[in-house]
């Protein structure tokens, strides 16, 4: 018997004893649940194997308060390599394969940190390194997402009622947390993470908080029934819900707490496997080392220290070795989002840490004259700086940024210790699982294995015969994403139409506004029969914003204003649709982003650390419409800036204007800008609560917190109309040409994968 028809047996026999039913008959989610877990026995032992494995040598621990795994039945299936054949011997059986796509989300993660983090585990995985994750079982993961009278309404993410068919609960690796108001439980559920053509299965430890006790008997027999399950339920609402966050900062103590069980019980679970080996902790520093996925794992550091000192290490000895263990990547150079915890709050989750804080603060104040602790606030991406042997940031720009701007005090003392590690993603996700038809040509071209090496694409010959094949992949996908649109959101966006994509969070940064103003701009002049050139095209536009983030949120009404408006107009709908897609996610970028012409990546230049989707874009053989901001930079470079549509603003460019920036004398003027930014008061939008107006208003005259335009909307506007239209006049009139630049990117894309940045921070940091 084949591995794959081991499994379809095993699900007919799960199908039959848990549920009841057939392969034929099953609902979506009991197909689901039975593939899952039958592929689940048949990697059992090759997972049992790189465990062991893995506990006999040196490794790395990668801990992370957010993991974006996305849908996992197909793409574990495809990292086997049975993806086809099961999906052939289900149907054969009468199942409905479509049903796969029933199985919900892991969405345990806000965007591009925690989606970094899970593509990480798929390279090392693929790549036989000896890497483990560690994060937070999360009852709640990332909101969904629907549009209702054209604003976001948050949904809960109640993930595991349909779809927890993955993780498996090990409760013998238990350990209890300690908390300032009570002790609790952190109990280990795995995930397997299936590496791509080895047998090496990588493990994912997601933590459960639990009460040590279950109820209070005394309470309860006292017919308390309600105090008698309080201790039960404080526990278990730490990691109740993902806090739907990504860059400014909630002072909560919940999310304190969340971040220290996730670093206490991670770092607990190493040294007990370091112990088993080892009688004394002389080796600890050989042993393992730990990336610090941000500043949220942050109070690892403290955690090592205090977990070492219990056990009779001296304090110094402590902080030697968790010198040579930690290292941290910084994800972001906005202020808001670095983190600063109030000490008293610190305190009151464990007092210890905070009391090594303050003795740590003491030493950096000796060693450095710099300072962790400022005005009673512990600053959390210091600390990580002072206490880690290795700080990177994600692109080239902004590990530059890093050093310049974030931490330069600490630049000058500690030179050697900044690197810059690129971002990448997984090709086996971001081009093998979502684009097959692409694959199929890809792989008539040559006879490596691009799926396990994707910078053999480089190899390839860029023909104008291949770019064209390129190009009816790309009509294929768009039919599909079409298709997929019509059926799930009646929304009737045109294969034929030129597809303009923008995805990612909703964030003033990322400019959502100044792509929908532009759409707007070039909407009067459509209207007016200007333009006659243009060819038809379609915006779409996907994200979620933060829930309490009043001008996300507005953007997000105006981009659907801005759709009925244009989608409903009789003189512009053959040349433009817009559509905002709801609930973006993994899943949906899985059929987004291979059907895009055009990627929008338009951040103010400085301000992405490096963005991933404009990679997932750049191998799927969509063109950048995009600044020299983060990984757009060497996107370019790669591809050759020839093939992508660079503009607006540079650093050096945005340094000169910042202190007499005028946006006023930019609305005045400019004729498109003017009626682009009028538009949000003037164009018979509907805004009750001003949102809009604020909009504005924020624009030209800026609000207490930030001066007028902030992200240079108006700055960069002319030189993104321009870009614009040359881009889809490039499509238009020379569609052979652009093809080729489609094809460009596809082939220079090698250098994005996931593979090549866990080589280096294996190879370099790790030393794995
Ligand atoms: C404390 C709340 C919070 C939560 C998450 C603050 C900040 C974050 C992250 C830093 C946000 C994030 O996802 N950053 C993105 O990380 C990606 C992976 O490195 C980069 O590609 C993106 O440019 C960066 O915005």
């Amino acid at each position: 018997m084949t591995k794959a028809q081991m499994i379809i047996k095993d699900a007919e026999r799960i199908l039959k004893t848990e549920h009841g039913t057939t392969l034929k008959e099953a609902s979506g989610s009991a197909l689901c649940a039975a593939v899952a877990r039958a592929t689940l026995l048949a990697v059992g032992d090759d997972w049992a194997k790189s465990r062991e494995k893995l506990e006999k040598g040196r490794r790395a621990a990668y801990i992370s308060a957010e993991f974006l795994t996305g849908r996992a039945i197909c793409n574990n299936l495809n990292s086997l390599g049975l993806l086809e054949e099961v999906q052939k011997l289900l149907s054969a059986r009468g199942a409905d394969v479509n049903k796969l796509e029933d199985e919900e989300d892991s969405a345990l993660g806000n965007g591009g940190l925690g989606r970094l983090a899970a593509c990480f585990l798929d390279s090392a995985a693929a790549l036989d390194l000896p890497l483990g994750g560690y994060g937070l079982k999360y009852r709640y993961g990332l909101f969904k997402q629907t549009v209702v009278g054209n604003e976001q309404v948050e949904v809960p993410d109640d993930w595991t009622a349909l779809s927890d068919n993955w993780t498996i609960r090990r409760d013998e690796d238990s350990v209890i947390v300690e908390l300032s108001d009570g002790n609790i439980r952190a109990v280990p559920y795995d995930m397997p993470v299936i590496g791509y053509g080895t047998r090496n299965v990588g493990t994912l430890r997601l933590w459960q908080t639990e009460s040590l006790k279950e109820f209070d008997f005394a309470l309860f027999n006292d017919y308390r029934y309600e105090e008698a399950c309080a201790n039960k339920n404080k526990a278990e609402d730490i990691v109740k819900v993902l806090y739907p966050n990504d860059w400014n900062i909630e002072g909560k103590r919940l999310r304190l707490k969340q971040e220290y069980v996730l670093s206490s019980a991670s770092l607990q679970d190493l040294l007990r496997c370091y112990e088993k080996m080892h009688k004394s902790y002389r080796a600890l520093p050989d042993y393992a080392a730990v990336q610090l996925n941000d500043t949220h794992p942050v109070l690892a550091i403290p955690e090592l220290i205090r977990l070492l000192t219990k056990k009779g290490v001296s304090f110094n000895t402590a902080c030697t070795y968790a010198g040579k263990m930690f290292a941290f990547t910084n994800h972001t150079v906005m202020p808001e989002a670095l983190e600063k915890w109030d000490m008293a709050l610190v305190k009151s989750v464990n007092e210890e840490i905070a009391a090594i804080l303050k003795r740590l603060n003491r030493r950096s104040l000796r060693e450095t004259g710099l300072s962790l602790i400022k005005d009673g606030m512990i600053h959390m991406a210091d600390l990580a700086v002072y206490m880690s042997f290795a700080v990177n940031g994600v692109a080239k720009i902004h590990s530059e940024l890093v050093k310049t701007s974030l931490f330069p005090a600490w630049y000058r003392l500690y030179p050697e210790r900044f690197h810059n590690k690129t971002n990448g993603v997984t090709q086996r996700r971001w081009l093998s699982l979502c684009n097959k038809e692409l694959c199929g040509v890809l792989a008539s071209h040559t006879d490596k294995d691009f799926v396990k090496d994707l910078s053999v694409l480089g190899q390839i010959k860029p023909t104008k015969q291949l770019a064209k094949e390129l190009a009816g992949v790309k009509q294929i996908k768009k039919k599909q994403l079409s298709k997929y649109l019509k059926h799930f959101f009646s929304a009737d966006i045109p294969e034929s139409f030129v597809f303009d994509i923008q995805v990612k969070r909703l964030h003033e940064y990322k400019r959502q506004l100044m792509n929908a103003l532009s759409i707007y701009d070039l909407y009067l002049d459509v209207k007016a029969g200007k333009l006659k050139d243009l060819p038809p095209v379609a915006f779409l536009f996907g994200g979620k914003a933060a829930p309490g983030y009043a001008r996300a949120k507005a953007v997000i009404r105006y981009i659907n204003e801005l759709s009925c408006l244009i989608n409903a107009d009789p003189d512009v709908k053959d040349k433009m649709r817009v559509m905002f897609v709801p609930n973006y996610n993994c899943s949906l970028a899985e059929k987004l982003i291979p059907a895009a012409d055009f990627s929008e990546q338009i951040s103010p230049a400085g301000t992405e650390a490096s963005g991933t989707g404009n990679m997932k874009f750049m191998i799927n053989g969509a063109v950048t419409i995009g600044t020299w901001d983060g990984a757009n930079i060497e996107i370019a470079q790669a591809a050759g800036e020839e093939n992508e549509f660079i503009f607006g603003a540079r650093l050096e460019e945005i340094e000169k204007i910042k202190d007499s920036y005028d946006t006023k004398a930019i609305y005045e003027s400019d004729e498109h800008v003017r009626r682009a930014v009028d538009s949000l008061t003037d164009a018979g939008f509907a805004d009750e609560d001003g949102a809009l107006s604020e909009l504005k208003t924020s624009l030209l005259e800026g609000a207490s917190w930030h001066s007028a335009d902030h992200y240079y909307v108006l700055k960069d506007f002319a030189s993104y109309r321009e870009a614009r239209l040359k881009a889809y006049e490039t499509y238009a009139k020379n569609k052979a040409a652009f093809d080729m630049m489609c094809l460009k990117n596809t082939l220079s894309s090698g250098l994005f994968s996931s593979d090549r940045t866990i080589k280096q921070y294996a190879e370099e940091i790790w030393k794995i």
